[in-house]
Formats: structure tokens, C-alpha cells, sequence
């Protein structure tokens, strides 16, 4: 089972928009490794739900020190605005990215194994004064909401990306109130039915913490 996530992990980012820089991406999503983007994906997923451009890369603070400092030092020239940074274990892509740059950069810890991300979100979030990272949670929410919060940070003066996060914010909204539909009508279904007599006393204790 190991063996078949750590396959599917290792495909390349082939469907990822990997753009060449005539285009307009305002969000670089750079990752340590081609391992990570079945998480990452998270992120490019909600950059195009929010019809955000952005280029993926992958670069290394630790196998290509060198490219992984242009990169960042060129970043603004470029055009981005937002650069999000997915690595897992000793993860300083993010923090070496942000020493070159003033652009805000946005790291997402990732489990690489062995300790379940909290090697990568400690290498990530634990950056020295003046050099801030904003990190975010391990893993795929992470993926995302950096990518949510890469539209925020452009949201502050474009208009329609503030639009679509409002609209975002509704469709959530809907979920939420879908679920407690669901939960209430379940609920009552409950209650209408005849009592089932518990056949013992540690099957009421059971049913009693039952969240329903
Ligand atoms: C990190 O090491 C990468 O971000 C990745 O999460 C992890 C493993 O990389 P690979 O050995 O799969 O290339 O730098």
C-alpha cells in the first residue's frame, strides 16, 4: 500500500500548467521535488477555480541551491506576485526562497514520510526575524490554502478576484447549511423510528455517545 501512494506520488506534474514566462502567472507554486505534486495539484486546483494564473517548477534548497536562489531573486521582475512553496522533510525551499525575495512567499510542509510532516512544518514555519514565512498546514489542506490565501494577498487591489472568493465563501456557506440538513433530517428520521432495546449494557453506553 506504501509502495503503490509512493508511485502515485512520483508522477511528474505532466497536466500542471508549466508556462513559459510570456505568460501572465501571478503565483509561482514551486515544489523540492516532482514527488510532491500530488499534493501540490491541491493548490494548482484552486488557482484555476479562482481562474488565478500561475507556473509550477520544481527546485531544491538542498540539489539545486543555485536555481532555487535566481529564481527567487527574479520572481518579481517576472511578474509574480505570490510564490507558494511545497516541501516535505528538511524543508527550507520555502525559507530559501524568502531570503531572496520581498515577494510574499507561502509554505506548505508536506509528509515526505518518516515524520509525518512535522520534520518539514518545523523547517518551514520556524524562520529567523525578518525573514517571515507564511506557513500553512501539512499536507493537501495546506496546498490549498495557500493557494486561497495567494488569491487573498492579490484580492487586496483586483476587484474580481475578491469577487470569486466571495463567491467561494457563499458556495461553503451552502455546504455547511447542505450538511446541517442532512444531520437535522437524519435526526429526526431517528427520532420518528421505534426504539431499538439494547441487547446489552455496553451497546447503550455505545449508542449514548453516539454523536447523532
Ligand atoms: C524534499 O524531499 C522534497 O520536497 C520531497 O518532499 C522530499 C523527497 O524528495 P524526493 O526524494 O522524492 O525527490 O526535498
Amino acid at each position: 500500500m506504501k509502495n503503490a501512494r509512493r508511485l502515485e506520488r512520483t508522477q511528474p506534474p505532466s497536466n500542471a500548467k508549466t508556462r513559459t514566462r510570456d505568460r501572465s502567472a501571478e503565483v509561482a507554486i514551486l515544489m523540492g521535488s516532482d514527488s510532491d505534486w500530488s499534493v501540490m495539484a491541491g493548490a494548482a486546483e484552486r488557482l484555476d477555480a479562482l481562474a488565478i494564473d500561475y507556473d509550477v517548477h520544481v527546485l531544491s534548497a538542498h540539489r539545486a541551491p543555485d536555481a532555487t536562489a535566481a529564481f527567487a531573486r527574479e520572481a518579481r521582475e517576472h511578474g509574480y506576485r505570490v510564490l507558494i512553496c511545497g516541501a516535505g522533510a528538511a524543508a527550507h525551499l520555502a525559507g530559501t526562497v524568502a531570503a531572496q525575495t520581498t515577494l510574499p512567499v507561502l509554505g506548505v510542509p508536506l509528509d515526505a514520510g518518516g515524520l509525518g510532516g512535522l520534520d518539514a512544518l518545523l523547517a518551514t514555519v520556524q524562520m529567523p526575524a525578518g525573514v517571515p514565512v507564511g506557513t500553512l498546514a501539512v499536507g493537501r489542506a495546506g496546498a490549498e490554502n495557500a493557494a486561497i490565501l495567494a488569491a487573498q494577498i492579490l484580492g487586496v487591489v483586483d476587484q474580481q478576484v475578491a469577487a470569486r472568493l466571495d463567491a467561494l465563501k457563499r458556495t461553503m456557506a451552502r455546504g455547511v447549511e447542505e450538511k446541517n440538513r442532512r444531520v437535522q433530517h437524519e435526526r429526526e428520521a431517528r427520532a420518528g423510528a421505534p426504539p431499538v432495546a439494547p441487547s446489552s449494557s455496553s451497546s447503550a453506553k455505545a449508542s449514548a455517545k453516539r454523536p447523532l
